[in-house]
């Protein structure tokens, strides 16, 4: 039955609050990951956004930040953000979102209330309310063999979730490259940084063995702004094109390209010290052109690179766009990019992932992005209205099926 205009945002509304979701992408893991299956008020507060932002009100080195205890760490993080300040960011709104859902008062001074409240649930009732809660059918890990805690889970044996789907990631040979060779040797796949032809023979012989391991549904890759392809000297080129894509290719699997980051600008923030450039588009294009085989999924860090994105899917259809990464993961942003996707790929893109780092997140991530994604959806939807087209609650809930689950299913299909 055709909607009225006026019924238009809210039948929208209420079909993407209660659709089904699969994150394409985000860093939690199951249970018997142990310490790096994070979740909890200091995990929370403890999440690379919020030390960022909070180092900019300490006057303190940042030296005396890392020697404090987590729980310690999360009380100054709750006191500088939330007590003495307003949560304004995004990511500070987020704790509050998550704990409200909850059931838990965000408005507390006191931290240990909270933990109290936490200490209620053991880690699988809390995976199991938090999936309810978000209505998330299952998710994509990001699994890294070179990554020294996750390893080793594997190797002594994964305890599988349905809900936790797997995705190798591979860039971590650039990014921890001294404790990747040393891994890639003791591993029997000795590998020169130089990336010379013997290197590159086990680079790929050794993420082969962790596709056999890990049974991934794609292959995952970050990559710095200056990645430029087809490229003789660029690394990151060498471990795309002679790695990553002969695997893809043998093993049917797409890959997953997410492209900006410059890491560690500033090494005194840790994990926090990561920033953005501009990427080269070219770089996507040759991909996609050399390879029309392959199926690949992209995201870009800078604002500045979106456009060029969308009309760059516009030309490969083996080409996905894929969420609001990171720095450009704020509703005013979102908002903007979803348009622009909408307008240009109509509903052949994946709006959104999450990118979470605590289980907890999921809350908070996709209700916040839910509600963007309403808000653009409605206008969409209201223009189309305008022009003649018959807008139906059916048509809006395969299109939202489709966009927050469907193209997702759709893409890794094997
Ligand atoms: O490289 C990535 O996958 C990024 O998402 C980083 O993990 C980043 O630190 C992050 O958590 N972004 O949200
Ligand atoms: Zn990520």
């Amino acid at each position: 039955m055709t909607l009225l205009a006026k019924d238009i945002p809210s039948t929208v509304g209420k079909i993407v609050g209660e659709a089904r979701v699969v994150d394409f992408h985000t860093h939690l893991f199951t249970p018997c990951h142990g310490s790096i299956c994070w979740w909890g008020i200091d995990d929370l507060l403890n999440y690379h956004y919020l030390i960022a932002e909070t180092f900019r009100y300490l006057s303190v080195p940042h030296e005396k930040f890392w020697a404090l205890s987590k729980p310690q760490q999360a009380d100054l993080i709750w006191k500088t953000l939330f007590v003495d300040r307003t949560p304004m960011s995004e990511a500070a709104r987020g704790v509050v979102t998550c704990l409200s859902r909850l059931g838990a008062d965000p408005n507390v001074r006191d931290l240990n209330k909270i933990r109290a409240f936490y200490k209620s649930f053991t880690l699988r009732q809390f995976i199991d309310r938090i999936f309810g809660l978000t209505n998330l059918e299952y998710l994509y890990m990001t699994n890294d063999p070179l990554d020294p805690d996750e390893r080793e889970v594997w190797l002594k044996g994964h305890e599988d979730d349905p809900r936790f789907r797997k995705a190798l990631r591979v860039d971590n040979f650039f990014r921890n490259a001294e404790f990747s060779q040393k891994t890639l040797k003791s591993d029997g796949f000795p590998v020169e940084k130089t990336l010379n032809p013997k290197s590159i023979k086990n680079l790929r012989k050794f993420f082969e063995k962790w596709c056999d391991l890990i049974q991934p549904e794609y292959i995952a890759a970050s990559l710095p702004p200056d990645f430029t392809y087809p490229s003789k000297t660029n690394p990151y080129a060498k471990m795309i094109g002679q790695v990553v894509l002969p695997i893809a290719r043998e093993r049917n699997l797409p890959v997953a390209l997410m492209i900006g980051v410059r890491r560690l600008v500033n090494p005194l923030l840790k994990s926090a010290g990561d920033s953005i450039g501009r990427a080269d588009i070219h770089a996507v294009e040759n991909l996609c052109l050399e390879n029309p085989d392959i199926r690949f999924f992209c995201t870009m860090l800078a604002r500045e690179n979106q456009h060029e994105l969308c009309i760059t899917s516009r030309k490969f259809r083996n080409l996905t766009l894929f969420g609001c990464w990171w720095f450009v993961n704020n509703p005013s942003l979102i908002e903007e990019i979803t348009k622009m996707r909408l307008e240009l790929l109509g509903l052949s893109f994946i709006p959104q992932h999450s990118d979470c780092r605590i289980i907890d997140q999921l809350l908070y991530k996709w209700d916040h992005s839910r509600i963007v994604l309403s808000k653009v959806l409605a206008e969409k939807y209201a223009d189309l209205a305008n022009s003649g087209c018959d807008v139906t609650e059916e048509r809006i809930r395969i299109d939202v099926g489709n966009l927050l689950a469907g193209n997702v299913k759709e893409g890794l299909k094997r």
